[in-house]
């Protein structure tokens, strides 16, 4: 294992840990309901200061860009950190979520890692050698439509974002499908795309720290991933589109006529 992903693994396993700690209190936790955003902001923190000293401690000099401390530190290496992606999840029980650590190196993807800390289910991306589910090698399905396909998608959740015009992706695509998934973490989400558990995904308003791991863990596995005009402005406009390279472009084409509004 490259050395850099050695020590991105080393980190999305503390944290993981710090939130499996967390999830057995949060039976107890039911009379502070009110504390609950203070609770998950802890654990978020706390998740995120264990990376974050992992990191530090083999590579002072790299530049950290993370949800909840923003960014620090100025070089060609840039980690990305989401340390609780599927915080509402989180929340509820709901074991739908994933810590994300990418490193980009002159802004390209190097190393990737999505941990589910339930399932302990770890996902791995390394440039130029494929993408691993615990080690073994996984690769995009093999569906070649919509039919038949399973999709995952994001609903929008922000007061700014714009739900017509979400919906009108949703009503061309949804019925051409075998189901639509919207679990609530797209960083697992795209983990699933890399392991063929989903054909194609698509969601509008992601923040880097959301995608980063899962892009290059998609690429990796044989997938595609662009913006919402098949371009590679993802990161800017947070608008993302990927599947196995025939999903991929059968979302694109049926994304296309609905984007205007
Ligand atoms: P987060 O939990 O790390 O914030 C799902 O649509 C994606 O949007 C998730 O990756 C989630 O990441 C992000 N998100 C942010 N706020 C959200 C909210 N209130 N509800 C659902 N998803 C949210
Ligand atoms: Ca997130």
């Amino acid at each position: 294992m490259h050395p850099m992903l050695n020590i991105a693994v080393r980190a999305a396993r503390r944290a993981g840990d710090i939130i499996n700690r967390s999830m057995d209190k949060l039976d107890s936790l039911d009379v502070v309901s009110k504390d609950h955003n203070d609770f998950v902001s802890a654990v978020d923190e706390a998740a995120e200061a264990a990376i974050i000293d992992t990191i530090k401690q083999a590579y002072p000099a790299h530049q950290i860009i993370a949800e909840e401390s923003g960014s620090q530190g100025d070089s060609d290496y840039v980690w990305i950190i989401d340390p609780l992606d599927g915080t509402t999840n989180f929340l509820h029980g709901f074991p739908q979520f994933a810590v994300s650590i990418a490193l980009k190196h002159q802004d390209k993807l190097q190393q990737a890692v999505i941990y589910d800390p339930v399932s302990q289910e770890l996902f791995t991306g390394s440039r130029g050698a494929g993408a691993q589910l615990n080690n073994r090698r996984i690769r995009v399905s093999h569906r070649k439509e919509l039919a038949g396909s399973l999709i995952g998608t994001g609903f929008p959740f922000r007061n700014d974002q714009d739900l017509d015009a979400y919906l009108d992706t949703f009503r061309a695509i949804a019925p051409k499908t075998a189901g639509i998934r919207r679990a609530g973490s797209a960083a697992l989400d795209l983990a699933y795309i890399a392991a063929g558990r989903l054909d194609g995904f698509w969601e509008f308003g992601l923040k880097p720290w959301d995608i980063a791991a899962g892009v290059l863990i998609i690429e990796e596995a044989g997938g595609l991933v662009s913006d919402m005009n098949g371009g590679n402005t993802y990161f800017e406009s947070g608008n993302i589109v990927c599947g196995n390279p025939k999903v991929f472009k059968a979302l694109l084409q049926n994304l296309r006529p609905h984007l205007g509004r």
